[in-house]
């Protein structure tokens, strides 16, 4: 029979989740309104248990509470995951007391002594990455297929900021070229500008808000034309350039300027906010707006588990006060709040569906974006799941638009989760069944493939920190006499580089406790068709898997971030 009251379920032995059977309905599909009353009070009640809280001014709303016995129980950690979160930060931690312990007796002189604070466990990219990483070829790759693959863009015309001084003719021409052909690309970080810098320990730490010019070569490679640290200002002699013929250290020092302002948007931007922030948005909306009976709802849960907590504790422990960002990010103490409410007036629902995001950044026809062509092929797979689940429920587009249920949680996301993004593009209402569907699929993408991209990428280009230093205690270069010392004396100290190590190892180690992308077995739908659709979801899912690690055989450097065996179900670490 078919329950028509199910509630949260039970747990078996082994932490699988056993829901009572249940046929998802949606509220027009209970004529004789047996369920309209269960339903109503159902969302009264979880209205109670989640409420939206507020972090800081100007983001995206969080769940209420502070702590995590704020949660909802249902929410928090299963044993094994708490087990193997806690264990593993109290090991990180320990190793970090005992070998921090000794930097103070050494000093970094050279830039090999980071060698010191390179991890034995260490990835083979990260190892590649020790070994190559003052390459310009490695430098314009990290904007393809890195980290951070969001900040690239194919130029359109000559960015405004870039002043070219007299007796730069050459590199004018050279841009005006790569332009004209179409292979002219530009990651700006002009969204640092301004940011008030750390200060840890009594000194003083340094932001810096770079330009770079790269052209994409018919091989693929993307190379570094120009850098540009700082935007000009008014009354300001013009902000140098530099150039890859520039001397080697000098060079060097600008592309590590780079690398330190990536690492402060990934994180804040990409990962943070697109990722973590987005997804704890859209669980939460959907637990005060869709009842468990709710199709929707039976298709998104598996994707928002322990989203909540790991939130909290990023919020307690890594962007607190006195939290990691405050101790060893530049960007730290209000800086990185400031990036955070910058960014989020960046959030637009295009730039979270890669077909769209990819075509107005100029990616689609990039055969060397990996990440461009792994996300489109991920959003092309979830994208059908998302329509047969769909088509099993919505017979068209007036059942759509019929769903009152529906409408409120749409604009619960935008208007209030999202604190308005609808300038921005995202949806008040749903009109049509094809919107559902890129709506649903945009919410399943963030959950799973937004973040997958800007998690996994931190151990392998993070461990080595000179690729990616989390803090600067030099000003940025202001001549072009640069030596190794100078380059030393800017990144961050030996202390400072062991807690960015003990983090990047702490968030970046492979999950034991994972469930990837679609393979949950906890059956939220009943019924033979929900399930085949999740099966042909599953097949498709492990067909990608399985050509990614084909092509990636035949390529120097693999693309792994977006290999459906390794993109987590939910947001999770
Ligand atoms: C939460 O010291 C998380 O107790 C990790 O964050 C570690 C702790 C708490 C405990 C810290 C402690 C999980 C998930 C997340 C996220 C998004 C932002 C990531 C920023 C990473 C910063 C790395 C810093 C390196 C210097
Ligand atoms: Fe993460």
């Amino acid at each position: 029979g078919e329950a028509l009251f199910p509630c949260y379920g039970w747990m078996q032995d082994d932490g699988i989740l056993c829901l009572p059977e249940g046929t998802a309905r949606t509220a027009s599909d209970d004529p004789q309104k047996l369920l309209k009353r269960h339903r109503e009070q159902e969302l009264e009640e979880r209205r109670k248990v989640y409420r939206w809280g507020s972090w800081k001014d100007g983001l995206i709303l969080p769940i209420a509470g502070s702590s995590l016995g704020d949660l909802p129980r249902n929410e928090r950690f299963l044993q094994d995951k708490d087990f193997d979160f806690t264990f593993n930060l109290a090991k990180v931690l320990k190793d970090l007391a005992i070998k921090g312990s000794l930097d103070f007796i050494k000093t970094v002189k050279r830039l090999s002594d980071f060698n010191q604070v390179f991890p034995c466990g260490k990835t083979a990219l990260s190892e590649r990455v020790r070994v190559s990483w003052k390459d310009d070829t490695l430098f314009g790759y990290q904007f393809l297929n890195g980290a951070n693959p969001m900040l690239l863009r194919r130029s359109k015309r000559l960015p405004a900021r870039l002043v070219l001084p007299p007796g730069m003719e050459d590199l004018k021409i050279q841009l005006e070229k790569e332009l004209q052909a179409g292979s002219l690309f530009e990651a700006d970080f002009s969204l640092l500008d301004g940011v008030k810098p750390n200060t840890i320990i009594c000194k003083q730490q340094y932001v810096a808000a770079p330009l770079v010019m790269l052209k994409l070569e018919p091989d693929g490679q993307l190379l570094p034309i120009v850098i540009q640290l700082q935007p000009p200002h008014y009354g300001c002699p013009h902000p140098l350039l530099f150039l890859p013929s520039d001397p080697p250290m000098t060079w060097l020092l600008a592309k590590i300027w780079v690398r330190s302002s990536d690492f402060q948007l990934h994180q804040l931007q990409s990962h943070l906010l697109r990722g973590h922030m987005m997804a704890e948005v859209i669980s939460v909306a959907t637990m005060r707006s869709l009842p468990s009976l709710h199709p929707v709802y039976k298709l998104l849960i598996p994707h928002f588990r322990y989203t909540m907590e790991i939130n909290i504790l990023a919020r307690r422990n890594l962007v607190s006060e006195w939290g990691i960002f405050d101790l060893v990010v530049s960007t730290g103490r209000g800086g990185h709040v400031d990036v955070l409410q910058r960014a989020t007036a960046c959030l637009t629902y295009r730039s979270f569906c890669p077909p769209d995001d990819l075509a107005d950044r100029g990616l689609l026809d990039v055969k060397s974006s990996l990440y461009g062509q792994d996300a489109l092929r991920l959003w092309t797979i979830i994208n059908r799941y998302v329509k047969s689940m769909m088509a099993l429920f919505y017979k068209g587009d007036e059942a759509v638009k019929d769903d009152p249920e529906l409408q409120a949680w749409c604009r619960e996301i935008t208007e209030t989760g999202l604190q308005g993004a609808q300038d921005r593009g995202f949806p008040i209402s749903l009109e049509s069944w094809d919107q559902l569907c890129h709506f649903v699929t945009m919410c399943i993408f963030t959950c799973t493939a937004q973040h997958a991209s800007a998690h996994l990428g931190q151990l392998d280009w993070y461990s080595w920190i000179p690729n990616g230093p989390c803090t600067m205690r030099k000003p940025p270069p202001m001549s072009k006499n640069v030596t190794e010392r100078d380059i030393v004396d800017s990144l961050p100290t030996l202390q400072q580089a062991r807690v960015q190590k003990t983090f990047t190892k702490f968030l970046g180690r492979q999950q034991p406790v994972m469930v990837a992308l679609g393979q949950h077995k906890e059956e939220y739908f009943s019924g033979p068709e929900p399930q085949a659709v999740l099966k042909q979801f599953q097949v498709e899912l492990a067909a990608m898997d399985k050509e990614i690690e084909i092509r990636n055989k035949r390529l120097d450097l693999p693309y792994e971030y977006l290999r459906p065996s390794m993109v987590e179900n939910s947001v999770t670490i």
